[in-house]
């Protein structure tokens, strides 16, 4: 009789899931969404039958969360909510349902907001509003016009339904507390490129009590434009936050702008050197590197490259003899940038070499890749000419090591699983007071070596 029952309540699933107006497209989409927890299904039925017309599931296509029914607790009351992204019928206005759930298990429709886009990009959660109570961050795509993406912050209320607080224009988002209030902001991206002149548009909005939206609090903007934004990291210095957006500005080439909080002002602005150049101008690089804390110590560092005067990169193998470029991590300060490391990047060979700033202009190297050397010349800068050998660096594999207890000018840097890094110093480095300790100082092998 139980089997019997058992039966008969599949097929009444079935009935009532098919007795539903959903197209079958949105049945597929059902069925593929991601199998969740307990009761998926209870979600499902109630959302279907809460539509009341064919529906098509929409999935987030990036982010943290990939199928259309995203459970997250919104209240912290320990019940997840669940949001559902669809279209109906012939529309392609994409909406959000909210789902609360009851005390008795069941799901129930908690309300319903649009959407200004037809693709959902990804969907976050932080608290905009300063309740507690997290407020929803939704990004969207317009399919015909892919570069119109907008964001929307959606919060909930007491009643328990969904409503819109902000609809913005964006081309990159970050969450963070920029005000240091306590509650997190939205710091927006934007090529605006309405103007004749197109520009870098950065926004904050936060959350005002008195209209109970998520508004503007401050923007700045920048020219030229980037072409486009590839990330965005920040820090606190001084006890005011900076924003750090990595920004391709097309041709290969990469610089990362900086944005200030200034807490007296309440207001954001771009520093600039004393001759009124914004930093970024100083972070150009040829390389797709991105702004991070490269020493963990919390404050971010901005990669560069600069030229070595005099310096060049030899491919004997090919015969080619190119400029050598020094990388640079940069740290801001209020207005210029100071060196916090300057290296050559010799990882084709397994290692780095620190180029301190005090060597510029007096000293230059050339780089052989296929001996994976480093030589180090006196450079003068008046007539732009390389001088003397001052020290080589120079690596052996270990199964080709030599004993070289008796060679007095040569000193062992680092012994790898590969190669035996050694330095060969000439009196004249001596006499310059470059030391076998400086130049092992300099040396770092690559992580895998
Ligand atoms: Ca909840
Ligand atoms: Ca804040
Ligand atoms: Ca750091």
């Amino acid at each position: 009789m139980k089997r019997a029952f058992g039966l008969i309540a599949a097929f009444l699933v079935c009935a009532v899931l098919c007795g539903c107006d959903f197209s079958i497209k949105s049945a597929d989409s059902l069925m593929r969404a991601p199998e969740l927890p307990g009761d998926y299904a209870l979600l499902q039925k109630a959302f279907a039958a809460s539509v009341d017309t064919s529906f098509k599931l929409k999935n987030p296509v990036s982010g943290d969360h990939h199928s259309a029914f995203v459970l997250h607790d919104l209240d912290g009351d320990g019940n997840e909510e669940a949001l559902v992204f669809y279209t109906r019928e012939d529309s392609s206005t994409v909406y959000v349902t909210l789902m609360r759930r009851q005390a008795d298990g069941s799901w129930i429709d908690s309300g319903v907001a649009e959407s200004p886009g037809t693709d959902v990009n990804s969907v976050r959660f932080a608290d905009i509003g300063g309740d507690a109570a997290e407020e929803i961050i939704v990004t969207w795509s317009v399919t015909d016009i892919p570069a119109n993406k907008y964001l929307c912050v959606y919060g909930s209320g007491p009643d328990g339904n969904i409503f819109t607080m902000a609809t913005e224009l964006y081309d990159m988002l970050y969450v963070t507390d920029v005000n240091g209030d306590g509650v997190s902001e939205v710091f927006i991206a934007l090529r605006d490129t309405v103007d004749d002149e197109p520009l870098n548009y950065f926004k904050l909005l936060g959350y005002s009590a008195e209209y109970g939206l998520v508004s503007k609090i401050s923007d700045v903007s920048v020219a030229p434009a980037a072409e486009s934004f590839l990330a965005v990291a920040s820090d606190t210095k001084g006890g005011s936050v900076r924003l750090f957006v990595d920004e391709s500005t097309g041709n290969n080439i990469y610089q990362t702008e900086i944005i200030c909080w200034d807490d007296g002002s309440k207001r954001l602005y771009i520093p600039k050197t004393v001759s009124d150049r914004p930093l970024s101008s100083f972070t150009q690089r040829n390389v797709k590197t991105l702004c991070e804390d490269i020493d963990g110590d919390g404050m971010i560092e901005i990669p560069s490259v600069v030229r070595l005067p005099g310096a060049t990169r030899y491919d004997p193998e090919n015969g080619v003899t190119e400029n050598l470029y020094l990388n640079v991590w940069y740290a801001a300060e209020d207005d210029k940038l100071t060196d916090f490391k300057r290296y050559i990047d010799c990882s084709g060979s397994g290692y780095t070499f620190d180029f301190p700033e005090s060597w510029m202009n007096l000293y230059t190297v050339q780089y052989d890749i296929s001996k994976g050397s480093l030589e180090f010349y006196l450079y003068n800068d008046e007539d732009s000419t390389r001088g003397g050998l001052l020290f080589s660096l120079e690596r052996e594999t270990v199964s080709d090591a030599v004993d070289d207890d008796d060679d007095l000018d040569r000193y062992p840097v680092y012994s790898g699983n590969e190669y035996n890094y050694f330095a060969i110093i000439t009196p004249a480095a001596l006499e310059q007071g470059i030391t076998a300790e400086e130049i092992i100082g300099h040396f770092a092998p690559d992580s895998d070596g």
